[in-house]
């Protein structure tokens, strides 16, 4: 070390110097399903939308006999009573979406001692929304939101072409799942559109409309990518129309305009639609398609995560291949602690700080505060472990060092990856 270099941290102060860097510095949280402000009544927040999250739907249906179907005519505040009855009550709340409701009202201030539902449905009415989005967002310790915004989605498409004083805490990104995944559908809208799709063919007539679609709405919406999740049998190339448009549209797209796709593979859709929302599983991806999409568009930028466990291994070791290739959070049935451990040390481990540990899926605003938070834990945890057996190799990390590091981690990583 020459006498110019900052001092490095001792030992006995890395874990809380680590801790204090990650509680402090802002995310960037790229995958979200909240709204900006100016969509009224979708952007979700308070005790009732954080109780009838489909998580905790699906896992309160398994402690009640009561049909499903009973459950969904009740109304919102009946479904959270049962929620909160079956989960909060009836037995610990020792779930990680338990324990994350509980984790959000306490850094609210709330006493979850009481056990006072109605007190919290109080506490709630009173705030103001502009004010808890602020806290919320400082509670998280999150810097920028990206929604997941839908062409095809009756109630978000008229809030964009009205048009709307965009809110820049709130960034997009384009979802075309239905594109995809429901073709003849899928066309026959585009046509009432006005998009000249031809009649369902896969051709050049199809893909220019199609092409001429995405360019509409990614100038109408600003994307910083465009995205969709995938049953676990999705394979490219193929003859499937979701492989065609992708090959034929969206790749060519994305090229035009630098936005990179989002691939979420792994998901099985209404395993039991008794369900819902809280009826979708998971399956084991074959990750060929993701190989061959980045092996043959190496112009194409590609951000992707996977939903079943068993894939994380393969899916890192595809991103030391691809430099194309940015992966993402641990997602959806993998964002619980014993997971987030595992895959951010095998992470960190295989390709060091060139990836993006976490988003957090939010879909009720509040939820950002306990997504972050756990996470953080975790994060920090790795982290402490990684420069602890860093610094017995000789190597000092200076304080400057882990706050660029942990600046990466939490979003700066992903904005270059934009950026590139
Ligand atoms: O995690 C979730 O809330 C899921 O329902 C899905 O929204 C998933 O994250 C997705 O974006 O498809
Ligand atoms: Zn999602």
């Amino acid at each position: 070390m020459n006498a110019n270099s900052p001092a490095p941290v001792a030992a006995s102060e890395l874990a809380a110097q680590v801790a204090r860097l990650v509680q402090s510095t802002p995310a960037y949280d790229l995958h979200t399903h909240l709204y900006d402000p100016a969509f009224g009544e979708l952007l979700l927040w308070g005790i009732d939308d954080l109780l009838v999250y489909h998580y905790l739907i699906a896992e309160s249906l398994r402690q009640t006999s009561l049909p499903f179907a009973d459950f969904w005519r009740l109304p919102k505040t009946g479904q959270a009573d049962l929620v909160w009855d079956a989960l909060f009550v009836r037995h610990s709340p020792l779930s990680e979406a338990c324990r994350g409701v509980l984790t959000t009202l306490h850094a609210l201030g709330l006493d979850v001692r009481r056990r006072d539902l109605p007190a919290l449905r109080q506490w709630f009415a009173q705030r103001n929304l502009d004010r808890h989005i602020t806290e919320c967002m400082e509670l998280a310790g999150v810097r920028r939101i990206c929604m997941t915004n839908s062409p095809f989605d009756p109630l978000e498409r008229p809030v964009w072409e009205r048009g709307f004083q965009r809110d820049e805490r709130f960034a997009a990104a384009l979802r075309i799942d239905p594109l995809l995944l429901a073709w003849p559908e899928t066309a026959a809208q585009l046509r009432e559109w006005g998009y000249a799709v031809g009649n369902g063919e896969l051709d050049d007539r199809a893909f220019s409309a199609v092409r001429r679609f995405l360019a509409d709405w990614s100038r109408k919406i600003d994307p910083q990518f465009l995205m969709v999740s995938l049953p676990p049998d999705f394979t490219f190339p193929g003859r499937s129309p979701a492989a065609q448009l992708l090959q034929g549209a969206v790749l060519p797209h994305c090229r035009d305009t630098g936005l990179p796709f989002a691939l979420m593979p792994g998901v099985r859709r209404q395993v039991n639609p008794l369900l819902r929302m809280a009826g979708d599983g998971l399956g084991l991806t074959d990750l060929r398609a993701l190989e061959n999409l980045c092996a043959s568009h190496p112009e194409n930028k590609f951000l992707a995560t996977v939903l079943a466990r068993e894939n994380q291994h393969e899916l890192t070791v595809l991103a030391r291949k691809f430099r194309n290739l940015h992966i993402f959070g641990c997602w959806w049935f993998l964002n619980i602690p014993s997971l987030i451990d595992e895959i951010t040390r095998m992470r960190v481990e295989l390709l060091g700080l060139s990836f993006t540990p976490q988003h957090s899926d939010a879909r009720i605003l509040d939820q950002l505060v306990y997504k972050w938070r756990h996470s953080r834990e975790i994060i920090t945890r790795v982290l402490v472990d990684k420069y602890s057996d860093l610094a017995r190799t000789g190597w000092d990390t200076t304080p400057d060092e882990m706050a660029r590091d942990v600046r990466n981690l939490l979003g700066g990583s992903f904005e270059q990856f934009l950026r590139q």
